[in-house]
C-alpha cells in the first residue's frame, strides 16, 4: 500500500485527535511515522475523556489503512464493474442528473441517508446541504432506527424533540442499567472506569436490567435478567411500586410537573404481581430495586438499545423517564438532565406543531413523519419500491452502510438495484458502494478537519475539533470539499463569491470577524435560498483566512455565536470573555486553537429548567398515547411465534464497531462472530462449542458458529453487530444479521426495529 510520507520534518511527529469508533470520541495523542500511526494513547488534555481509552483504539491503523480504502471516485458501468472517473467527470453527471432529477420529479424523488456515523459530523453538516438542493425533506439516518422513541417522548414530556437528556452516573449513589451494556459500548463517560468505581465503592448501588448477564451485569449489585420484551411490564409494575408506597417526591412533582395525578391513575391500575411474573424476576428483589432507587439521595438511570431495539420502544422510553420524574431525580447533581448542544444535530419536527410552524412531510408509501427531523430506515426500501409516480427516484448515501445496518438486506439490496441513482461518499468499498452507480472516496477521519456533533455533556459540555494528522489518500477529498464542488456544478451557489471573500480576506483579527458577519448576514437576508447553504458558503469565503488550513470549520462560527448567546453564563463560567458578539468569537477562537478539544459551557444543574423548552417550564407527565399504552398492556396476550428461540441481532461486543473497521486482523478474539447459546440450549438441539448452526427467520437464513454460554438465558442466542462485510473482495466474514430481520417487525409509532427480538429457528448444520 503506498503512503506519502511527510517530506520535510522530524521523522515520528507527535499529533492530537480522537477515537472515531463510538460515540465517546475520546481524546488521542498519536504518533505519526511515514503517514502512519504508529502509537496511539490517551490524551490526559481532552476536556471529557481525559486520557481514557478502551481496548478497540489501539488498533486504529486498521481503520486508516486497509484493502478496501477507496483512492479513485468510480463508476458502474453497464456490465456491472468499476472505472475510475476523475472528480470532474463524476460530480459534473452526478450533478446534472441531480438538476434533471428534481427537474422531472420535484425534490420528493431524492433522499439523503446517513450523513455522519459515531464521529465525523462536521461532514454531514455539508452533505445534508443536498435535500434543501434538491427541494427534498428525506434524511433517513441510523438515529432512526434506535433514538426516535427517545426523542419523541422528549418531544411531549419536556417541549421539544432537541431536548436531550444525560445521565450523571459518575456522581450518582443509586443507578439502574436498563438494556444497556455500558462496560463494552461504553455511551457513558470513561465506562469501565465509571463502573469500577461505582462497584468498588459500597455506600453506592448499580442494578442492572438485561436479559444477560454482561459484563456490566457481573460488576452489579443487583442483576435482574428479565425475559426479553417484557422491560414495559417491569418498569410499569416498579413504578406502581412506588406509587403504592407513596415513594414518589411529591414536592418536585408540585414544583416542576403537570399530569402526575393522570399518571398515577394509571399506575395504581397496573397488576403489579402479574406484570413482574411476566418480566420473569423475582418480586422481592424488584420491590428492594423500585424503594432503593426512589429513596437514594442521588439516583440517575441509562439506556440503550435493549430497550430501544424491543417490544413497546416507545412506551419503554417513556417508563424509563417516569422512573426519574416521579421520584425528583431530574434537574440535580448523579441524576438525569438536559444538556446543550454546538450542532444542531437533531430537529424538533412533533406532529403537534404541524399547524403552527411549517408543515411536516408524510412519506409516499407508509405515510410516516420525521421523529427529530429525520426518517427511519425500516421504510426505504418500500419507499424506493413504492409503485407510485411519487416513489423515492435517487439516494445519496454518507458515512453509512445500509446494506448490511438496515432491516432486510435483500429487500434493501433489491430497492437500491432498482433506482435510478445511488451515490455513496465513504472511506471504503463497503457492500453499499458496491450497489452504486457512483462511489465517491472520502478521506479518513484522519486526513481531515472533523468533529463530533455527539457532545452530550452536562454540567460541563465540550467540543472536539480535531485536524488532520495524515495526509489525506491521494485520490481522496474532505466531505466539505465534495459537497461544496457538487453545489456549484449544480449551480446553486456560484463559484465565486468574491464581496464576501474579500471582506473575510482583509478583515484584521482584532475585529473578530465583525465585519464579515455584517455582510454575511446581508447576504443571506437578501438570498433566503441561501440559508441552508450557508457552510459551504462560509467555507468558501471564510474558510480560506482561517489559521493552518482550517476552512472546514467555518461553519462553527455562526453556530458558537449562537450557543454563545443562548448560554451565556455557562460559557462566560467556562472562562471567555466578550459581549453578546465576540464571546461567541472568542469560542470559536478557542475551539480552533485547542487541539485537544475546548471546554464549551459550565452549566449549573438549574439550567435544566432552562433548556426544557415548555412554556410553562414544567415538565408534562401526562402523555395521553402512552398511559393508553400502558393500560392496553393489562390485554396483551404473551408474543406466541412458531419460532423457538428469540435473537439478540446486533450485540455490542470487545471487537466490534459498526462496520467503521472492515479488515478482520484487527479483531483479537471472536473472528466469526459467534452465536451466544445456553447449554441446555445446546444440548437440546445437539450442538457442541465451535458447530456451525443454521438460523432461520421470517425473513431469511445465515450460518453462525456456535459459541456456548451461560451469561444468556434458556431460550435466547445473541449474535454481534458488525459483521458480515465483504473484505478486500473476499467471502462474507461472520453473520450478515440483517438477512434475518424483517422490515415490519418494528414499533408501530416510530418504526425504529425490534432488533434484539427476532424469531428464528435453529439446526446443526
Ligand atoms: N464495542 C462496541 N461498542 C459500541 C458499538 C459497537 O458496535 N461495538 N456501537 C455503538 C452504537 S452505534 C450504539 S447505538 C451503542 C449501543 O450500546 P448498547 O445498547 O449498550 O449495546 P447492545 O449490546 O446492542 O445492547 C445492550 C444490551 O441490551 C440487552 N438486551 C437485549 N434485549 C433486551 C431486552 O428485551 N430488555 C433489556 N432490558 N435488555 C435487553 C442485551 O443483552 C445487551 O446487553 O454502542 C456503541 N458502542
Ligand atoms: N440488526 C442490527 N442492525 C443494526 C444494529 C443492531 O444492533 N442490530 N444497530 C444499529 C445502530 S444502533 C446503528 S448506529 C447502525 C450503524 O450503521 P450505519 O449507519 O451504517 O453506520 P456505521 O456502521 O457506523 O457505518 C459507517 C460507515 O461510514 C464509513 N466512514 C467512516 N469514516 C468516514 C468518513 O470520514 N467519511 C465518510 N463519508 N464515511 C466514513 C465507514 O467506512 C462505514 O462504511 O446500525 C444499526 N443496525
Ligand atoms: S471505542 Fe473506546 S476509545 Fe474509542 S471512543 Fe469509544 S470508548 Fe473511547
Ligand atoms: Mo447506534
Amino acid at each position: 500500500m503506498s503512503m506519502t510520507a511527510s517530506a520535510a520534518g522530524p521523522k515520528v511527529r507527535t499529533e492530537r485527535t480522537a477515537c472515531i469508533l463510538c460515540s465517546r470520541n475520546c481524546g488521542l495523542v498519536v504518533d505519526v511515522d511515514g503517514g502512519r500511526l504508529t502509537k496511539i494513547r490517551g490524551d490526559a488534555e481532552h476536556p471529557v475523556s481525559k486520557g481514557y481509552l478502551c481496548q478497540k483504539a489501539a488498533r486504529l491503523e486498521h481503520y486508516a489503512h486497509h484493502a478496501d480504502r477507496l483512492r479513485s471516485p468510480l463508476r458502474r458501468e453497464p456490465d456491472g464493474t468499476f472505472v475510475e472517473v476523475s472528480w470532474d467527470a463524476a460530480l459534473g453527471d452526478i450533478a446534472r442528473r441531480l438538476v434533471d432529477l428534481r427537474a422531472r420529479h420535484g425534490g420528493g424523488a431524492f433522499a439523503f441517508v446517513g450523513g455522519g456515523g459515531q464521529g465525523n459530523h462536521l461532514g454531514g453538516a455539508y452533505g445534508r446541504q443536498l435535500l434543501s438542493v434538491m427541494k427534498s425533506r428525506w434524511a433517513y439516518n441510523s438515529l432512526a432506527q434506535e433514538k426516535t422513541g427517545d426523542f419523541w417522548v422528549n418531544g411531549r414530556l419536556f417541549g421539544s424533540q432537541t431536548c436531550h437528556t444525560t445521565e450523571d452516573v459518575e456522581h450518582a449513589d443509586y443507578v439502574l442499567v436498563i438494556g444497556a451494556n455500558p462496560f463494552q459500548s461504553h455511551g457513558i463517560p470513561n465506562a469501565r472506569d465509571t463502573l469500577r468505581a461505582l462497584r468498588d465503592d459500597p455506600a453506592r448501588t448499580l442494578v442492572v436490567v438485561d436479559p444477560r448477564r454482561t459484563e456490566t451485569a457481573r460488576g452489579a449489585d443487583v442483576h435482574l435478567q428479565l425475559r426479553p420484551g417484557t422491560d414495559a411490564f417491569l418498569l410499569g409494575a416498579m413504578l406502581a411500586i412506588i406509587v403504592r408506597e407513596g415513594l414518589h417526591d411529591r414536592a418536585f412533582l408540585a414544583a416542576h410537573c403537570t399530569g402526575f395525578d393522570e399518571v398515577e391513575r394509571a399506575l395504581r391500575e397496573v397488576p403489579v404481581e402479574a406484570w413482574v411474573r411476566r418480566a420473569d424476576v423475582p418480586l422481592d428483589v424488584v420491590t428492594q430495586v423500585a424503594r432503593g432507587f426512589a429513596t437514594a439521595r442521588r439516583a440517575c438511570v441509562r439506556v440503550d438499545l435493549g430497550l430501544q431495539h424491543t417490544l413497546h420502544t416507545t412506551l419503554n422510553g417513556y417508563l424509563e423517564k417516569l422512573l426519574y420524574l416521579v421520584t425528583g431525580h431530574f434537574g440535580r447533581e448523579g441524576c438525569n438532565n438536559l444538556h446543550s448542544f454546538l450542532l444542531p444535530i437533531l430537529g424538533d419536527t412533533d406532529e403537534r406543531k404541524t399547524k403552527k410552524g411549517r408543515s411536516l412531510q408524510r412519506t409516499a408509501h407508509h405515510g410516516v413523519l420525521p421523529i427529530g427531523g429525520i426518517y427511519p430506515p425500516n421504510i426505504l426500501a418500500d419507499e424506493i419500491e413504492h409503485p407510485g409516480e411519487d416513489r423515492l427516484r435517487a439516494v445519496f448515501v454518507d458515512s453509512s452502510n445500509p446494506a448490511l445496518t438496515y432491516a432486510d438486506t435483500t429487500a434493501l439490496e433489491r430497492a437500491f438495484r432498482s433506482l435510478e441513482l445511488l451515490v455513496v461518499v465513504d472511506v471504503a468499498m463497503t457492500e453499499t458502494a458496491r450497489l452504486a452507480h457512483y462511489v465517491l472516496p472520502a478521506s479518513s477521519q484522519f486526513e481531515k478537519w472533523e468533529a463530533t456533533g455527539f457532545n452530550l455533556e452536562f454540567p460541563e459540555n465540550a467540543f472536539h475539533l480535531r485536524h488532520p494528522v495524515l495526509p489525506p489518500a491521494e485520490g481522496t477529498l474532505a466531505e466539505p470539499e465534495i459537497y461544496t464542488r457538487l453545489l456549484e456544478q449544480m449551480g446553486a451557489i456560484p463559484r465565486e463569491l468574491p464581496w464576501l471573500a474579500a471582506v473575510a480576506r482583509h478583515e484584521p483579527a482584532a475585529s473578530a470577524h465583525a465585519a464579515f458577519l455584517g455582510v454575511f448576514g446581508m447576504t443571506m437576508a437578501r438570498r433566503r435560498s441561501w440559508f441552508p447553504l450557508a457552510a459551504s458558503i462560509l467555507y468558501r469565503t471564510l474558510g480560506p483566512t482561517l489559521d493552518g488550513g482550517a476552512a472546514a470549520a467555518a461553519p462553527l462560527l455562526p453556530l458558537c455565536i449562537a450557543y454563545a448567546s443562548k448560554h451565556r453564563g455557562a460559557v462566560l463560567r467556562a472562562g471567555y470573555r466578550g459581549n453578546r458578539l465576540t464571546l461567541g468569537v472568542a469560542l470559536f477562537r478557542a475551539i480552533l486553537r485547542r487541539r485537544s478539544g475546548a471546554l464549551l459551557s459550565r452549566h449549573v444543574f438549574d439550567d435544566t429548567w432552562r433548556l426544557l423548552r415548555n412554556a410553562d417550564r414544567r415538565v408534562h407527565l401526562a402523555v395521553p398515547e402512552m398511559l393508553a399504552e400502558l393500560r392496553a398492556l393489562r390485554d396483551e396476550a404473551p408474543p406466541g411465534t412458531d419460532y423457538p428461540f428469540i435473537l439478540m441481532a446486533g450485540e455490542r461486543r470487545t471487537y466490534n464497531a459498526n462496520q467503521i473497521y472492515r479488515d478482520p486482523a484487527w479483531r483479537r478474539n471472536d473472528p466469526d462472530g459467534a452465536m451466544r447459546m445456553h447449554p441446555d440450549d445446546a444440548t437440546s438441539i445437539g450442538v457442541i462449542d465451535g458447530a456451525t448452526v443454521r438460523c432461520t427467520s421470517a425473513t431469511g437464513a445465515i450460518d453462525a458458529v456456535v459459541s456456548i454460554d451461560d451469561t444468556v438465558r434458556r431460550g435466547v442466542v445473541t449474535l454481534p453487530h458488525g459483521y458480515g462485510m465483504r473484505y478486500a473482495d473476499g467471502g462474507v466474514i461472520g453473520p450478515a444479521i440483517n438477512v434475518l430481520t424483517a422490515r415490519a417487525h418494528c414499533d408501530p409509532r416510530t418504526r425504529t426495529p425490534y432488533h434484539k427480538y427476532v424469531p428464528v429457528r435453529l439446526a446443526p448444520c
